[in-house]
């Protein structure tokens, strides 16, 4: 299968990172392409981040049209413009907050999130209501580790990560980790050796299961308010096109 990747931020180097991570899991038939927008925040901290960081991925998408992605993750813990790429597509679209959600739900009876700055978390809880995991996750937790300093991942920021949780299992009494941010993708096997709790990073589970569904020839429904968008002026804004 042809699998797209978008890095809602503009980091090059965590988009390179990313794209690893994915290959990493990816199965023998599935191709990987990794981009992210040619415009906005080189690493999404907050609301306003997240407002121009969804426009990125819809140029994104819009722009891998033409490759005929059979999948396409928003490699954002916050997967902004989700909604709107499933708008644009039949391929089934993953954020990678939903996968992990939905993978940790099956390894553990209670989850907890571990991200990175604090401010942040209430987009992570914004999302637990929005999927319906309230009675899964059990607790969510800010590292306040800035997005950019998982670039080049060092012990002490590792330390935080670890530190912050094994509070967050005790506290939580929560069984899996579920990673915060995209960026912590390089470091998740680590975190869980020396945890030896289930440690699921959204970007894998995305992969896996971008995979099966496309295996299983489910694609987005077209029917409803997932419908193309409606054709229409946009006034001093030439599209993406
Ligand atoms: C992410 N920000 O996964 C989120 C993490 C966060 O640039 N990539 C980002 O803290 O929201």
């Amino acid at each position: 299968m042809k699998l797209l990747v978008v890095n809602p931020n503009t980091s090059v180097e965590m988009t390179a990172a990313i794209g690893l991570a994915a290959q990493k899991v990816a199965g023998a038939a599935t191709h990987i392409k990794t981009v992210c927008p040619t415009f906005g925040p080189r690493s999404i901290e907050g609301h306003y981040d997240e407002v121009v960081a969804a426009a990125g991925v819809v140029e994104q998408v819009r722009a891998a049209q033409a490759w005929q992605p059979e999948g396409i993750i928003i490699a954002c813990f916050g997967d902004p413009g989700l909604d709107g790429a499933r708008e644009l597509t039949s391929a089934p679209v993953l954020g990678i907050a939903e996968a992990a959600f939905h993978a940790a739900s099956m390894l553990a009876t209670g989850f907890s999130v571990v991200t990175t700055m604090t401010r942040t978390c209430i987009i992570a809880e914004h999302l637990v209501h929005r999927y319906g995991f309230e009675r899964r996750c059990r607790g969510i937790h800010g590292t306040d580790i800035p997005v950019l300093a998982l670039e080049h991942c060092s012990g002490q920021t590792f330390e935080t990560m670890v530190s912050a949780a094994q509070d967050a299992l005790l506290k939580d009494r929560s069984g899996a980790i579920v990673l915060g941010c995209a960026g912590m993708a390089t470091v998740c096997q680590a975190l869980q050796d020396r945890l030896g709790v289930p440690v699921i990073d959204g970007v894998a589970a995305a992969v896996k299961f971008a995979e099966a569904l496309a295996a299983l020839g489910l694609k987005t429904d077209k029917t409803g308010d997932y419908a193309q968008p409606l054709p229409k002026e946009y006034v001093n804004w030439q599209g993406f096109d």
